[in-house]
């Protein structure tokens, strides 16, 4: 039968989350908070409005909307520089085989990302064909843990959310998966995405064999 695999893109497909990272890391410095790495878990699949409010929270600053929106621009612009030398060797490892199966397989295959810079990552990536639809956060109004992003996708791809696979590295992906009765896997570490259906610590330790089980299911 066909199923709908959604890929995440940050921390799933790419390791974007240390650009992503190093520019909050920027503002940050500016606005005098401190901002390490373990803060950064916080932003894993949240939306760059969201992430912001966090970052202050952590600093305890208030800032006026006109200050804000001016940081949000700040931040991508400072994203983007990294994104300008992004070439296919930044596709995390064992990502690859899988989408090639399931492409091979005549499976649906979907983004669901909150990122608004999805697109242009799978360009510079050279993976943008494997991808029958792609929602990113040009597309959504409600983030995850709200399952909207995935709905969406599996919708566009014509299946129903309990044939869906979504693969994810983030807490809220994981909720959000789950929300929508979709089947979840988890890339990353046990302890941080334990509700996950399947946990696998990256795309090199998933089998094909399994990727078939869950084609044939
Ligand atoms: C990604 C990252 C988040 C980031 C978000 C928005 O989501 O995980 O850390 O804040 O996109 O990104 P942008 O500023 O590019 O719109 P995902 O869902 O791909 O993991
Ligand atoms: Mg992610």
């Amino acid at each position: 039968t066909k199923k709908a695999f959604i890929f995440d893109l940050d921390g799933v497909i790419v390791d974007t989350a240390k650009y992503h990272f190093l520019a909050w890391q920027k503002i940050a410095q500016e606005l005098n908070i401190n901002f390490t790495l373990e803060d950064n878990e916080l932003l894993k699949g949240v939306s760059r409005v969201r992430s912001l409010d966090i970052i202050l929270e952590l600093g305890k600053v208030e800032a006026s909307q006109e200050d804000k929106n001016r940081w949000l621009i700040q931040k991508n612009e400072e994203y983007l520089t990294y994104l300008v030398d992004m070439d296919q060797s930044e596709i995390l490892a064992g990502v690859l085989p899988v989408l090639q199966f399931l492409k091979d397989k005549k499976q649906p295959i979907a983004l669901g990302s909150a990122s608004k810079n999805a697109r242009p990552i799978l360009e510079k990536t050279g993976i943008i064909h494997y991808f029958d639809a792609i929602v990113d956060g040009n597309d959504v109004t409600n983030a995850k843990p709200d399952p909207e992003v995935f709905l969406i996708a599996a919708q566009a791809l014509g299946i129903k959310p309990e044939d869906a696979i979504v693969f994810e590295d983030s807490v809220a992906g994981v909720q959000a998966a789950n929300i929508a009765k979709m089947i979840s896997i988890g890339i990353g570490e046990e302890k941080t995405l334990h509700e996950a259906k399947y946990i696998f610590e990256d795309f090199t330790h998933i089998e094909l064999a399994f990727i078939e089980k869950l084609i044939n299911k």
